[in-house]
């Protein structure tokens, strides 16, 4: 694989101890690592065993901070490769010609969840990358929904206390489905639009592999000659998009809850790299009272049938970490990490992420020199009067350390901006000091609206579901009955089939949703679904009386993740059969074929089962033979006979057409 610039800078960190002798970090070697120094073979252990002292008092020191939001994530390299020379609209140096790559590191998230949370909780999706341009570290922090709770970030710790578990009992772990969210939500009615896509299956998505991602603020471009246009950013997956269903990913949560964390590992290791494509929505400053929503909003999608998609490259998942922490764990990322040709908004949640992001690293990572760990390091060289803090590792030799000087030529020098310096875009302001906001921003339900009008009838069942399931496990029946009001907003039918699930009384006669005549389709996920059957894990029912051989090679063919099942591990012929019924479940795979039958009735029960949770997510069932599978799932939508059926019904994505599947 090809050593990027970013992968040949991390090499000099890297430490193999395999066939090293045991040192103390001073580089003594260790004699004994069982036993501590005693006085005496039943004394006491001395304060002079240094070894003793070192060893634990670095263990005891391991744990930093978990971060505040976004502690459970996962990460890999890759490369970016800009499709074009995109100079007329930005002069990031790295969009400014076709074929341009440039290394990057991106780290997917939950929101709530603490590190040790598991994957398929129902929450946001954290989509962070770090640029390792030429010019400096540029970070796209983005989320896998393309607006947010909150217009300003000044409420931002109230919407995660809120989210968080709750202070009395620290429950519920990575759940949105509890009282103080909720209240939240009754209470600041500018999330409607963000719950509705919270409740989507947009927040429970099949992998990392199969999501898109959203800049979330409004940024700004500027070309070379100083024109400037607002952005956002989009990722679209190659593969298209898919989710899981409900009752699948609370399962997953137990069988697997490392799912996400595992897919994306696989993946790469298996060279399924997933690739994302890198779009942009631009508008001109002269278009930015030209919509019915302020382009500054961060609650308000710029409908794509409205502004549309320019592709600017690809960027390519190549290569997974050597060490969590050192990579995973310690990458910091921040929105005001930019390059020159790209800027900030009066956004006002961007406006405080811009100070919020490094705040957050001076407690995570321990002080100051956070950007000098290998993992943040930029690929082009730094030089500044900044000196010393916690952990510096830098030796700067010289004298002067600080501007301007005459002792070493005013070095470091600043840099023009023809020369590659950054300077702020010139944006006219001037206001009164207030606590206020824009009316312009206080329309909450025509996009959570358009939203709803704009899915598929199966989409739509899953938030009356998701809303039914979350407000079920709201305690206090007052908030539950404002939540019903509040999305009377969105759609009445939505409200009551809600109320009635959840036992509380319809919405308010008079609360009707705005009158919204044109969809989004675009926010569909059945617009860019992942069809096809590449890279989807099936598991594969087999004795060893099956065609083993023939499945192997025909699944292959189709650049399927094969497990084989049986009742016991070992071989059959040439085959590992590395999953039993109780190692694996079908939670865990796309689809199921059965091949085989199995004379213990404890065994056939558990393949029962298989087939039921199978057909009870609506995914492909397979089968050799008729008798292979109850006679109640032959006529059911995605279920058939023969490899080649199979996996035609494996490329169509889930079948919600079923008669009495749940999910
Ligand atoms: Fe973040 N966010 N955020 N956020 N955010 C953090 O920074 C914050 C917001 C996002 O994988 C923290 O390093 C504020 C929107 C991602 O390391 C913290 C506000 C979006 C990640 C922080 C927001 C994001 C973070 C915690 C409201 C989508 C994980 C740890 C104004 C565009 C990055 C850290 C990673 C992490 C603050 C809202 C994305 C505390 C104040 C909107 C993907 O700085």
């Amino acid at each position: 694989m090809e050593e990027n610039k970013k992968l040949q800078q991390l090499k000099q960190y890297k430490v193999n101890d395999n066939e090293q002798p045991m040192t103390t970090n001073q580089g003594l070697k260790i004699t004994d690592d069982e036993h501590s120094l005693t006085a005496g073979l039943r004394g006491p252990t001395l304060i002079e065993d240094f070894h003793f002292r070192e060893k634990m008092t670095h263990f005891d020191h391991e744990r930093i901070p978990e971060r505040v939001v976004h502690a459970r994530g996962t990460a890999a390299h890759g490369i970016f490769e800009s499709y074009d020379n995109h100079s007329a609209i930005t002069k990031a140096d790295f969009l400014s010609e076709a074929g341009k790559r440039t290394p990057v590191f991106v780290r997917f998230s939950t929101v709530a969840g603490s590190r040790g949370s598991a994957d398929t909780v129902r929450d946001v999706r954290g989509f962070a990358t770090k640029f390792y341009t030429d010019e400096g570290i540029y970070d796209l922090v983005g989320n896998n929904i393309p607006v947010f709770f909150i217009q300003d970030a000044i409420k931002f710790p109230d919407v995660i206390h809120a989210v968080k578990p709750e202070p009395h009992n620290e429950i519920p772990q990575a759940q949105s489905a509890h009282d103080t969210f909720w209240d939240f939500i009754a209470h600041n009615q500018e999330s409607a639009h963000m719950i509705m896509w919270h409740l989507s299956d947009r927040a429970i998505p099949r992998s990392y592999r199969t999501m898109e991602g959203f800049g979330v603020n409004t940024f700004r471009f500027v070309n070379a000659q100083g024109e400037a246009h607002f952005v956002k950013f989009h990722w679209k997956p190659v593969l298209g998009m898919a989710s899981l269903v409900w009752d699948e990913a609370q399962k997953i949560a137990g069988k697997d809850p490392d799912f996400h964390r595992r897919d994306l590992y696989d993946n790469i290791e298996a060279g399924n790299y997933p690739e994302y494509e890198l779009c942009v929505q631009l508008l001109k400053p002269e278009q930015e009272h030209d919509f019915d929503f302020d382009l500054l909003d961060p609650t308000k999608i710029w409908p794509e049938e409205q502004v549309p998609l320019h592709k600017l490259g690809k960027m390519t998942l190549n290569r997974n970490v050597d060490n969590f922490f050192a990579e995973t764990e310690q990458v910091a990322f921040h929105p005001g990490h930019v390059v020159p040709g790209i800027d900030f908004t009066n956004d006002p949640l961007l406006q405080g992420r811009l100070f919020s992001y490094t705040d957050t690293q001076l407690i995570r990572l321990g002080g100051p020199n956070f950007h000098e760990l290998p993992i943040n390091r930029s690929v082009c060289p730094f030089f500044n009067n900044q000196r010393d803090g916690y952990g510096r590792q830098t030796i700067n030799v010289g004298r002067v350390s600080y501007h301007k000087n005459g002792m070493q030529n005013n070095t470091p020098h600043e840099v023009p901006e023809e020369d590659g310096g950054y300077r702020h875009y010139e944006e006219k302001v001037d206001g009164h000091k207030i606590r206020a906001r824009s009316e312009s921003f206080n329309d909450h339900f025509t996009q959570a609206r358009m939203f709803w009008i704009s899915l598929t009838d199966v989409e739509r069942e899953h938030i009356v579901k998701a809303m039914s399931f979350e407000l079920g496990k709201v305690e206090t029946l007052a908030i539950r009955q404002q939540i019903v009001d509040m999305f009377a907003n969105v759609c009445r039918d939505l409200a009551t089939t809600v109320a009635q699930n959840i036992g509380v009384e319809p919405p308010q006669e008079g609360i009707e949703p705005p009158d919204v005549k044109t969809p989004s389709p675009a926010v569909s996920m059945e617009q860019r679904p992942a069809k096809g059957t590449a890279t989807k894990k099936v598991a594969v029912v087999v004795n060893d009386k099956s065609a083993i051989e023939e499945l192997a090679s025909a699944f292959d063919e189709q650049h399927m993740t094969v497990e084989f099942i049986s009742s016991k591990q070992g071989f059959i012929r040439d085959f590992e059969i590395k999953q039993t019924f109780d190692t694996a479940h079908p939670v865990l795979y796309d689809g199921l074929y059965v091949d085989a039958t199995f004379d213990c009735p404890v065994t056939s029960r558990k393949l029962q089962t298989f087939v039921d949770d199978t057909y009870n997510h609506y995914k492909a069932i397979g089968y050799h033979e008729a008798p292979l599978i109850d006679a109640q799932y032959v006529n059911e939508p995605g279920v058939g006979q023969g490899v080649q059926t199979f996996i035609e019904l494996l490329a169509e994505g889930r079948h919600f057409d079923r008669t009495f599947a749940i999910g």
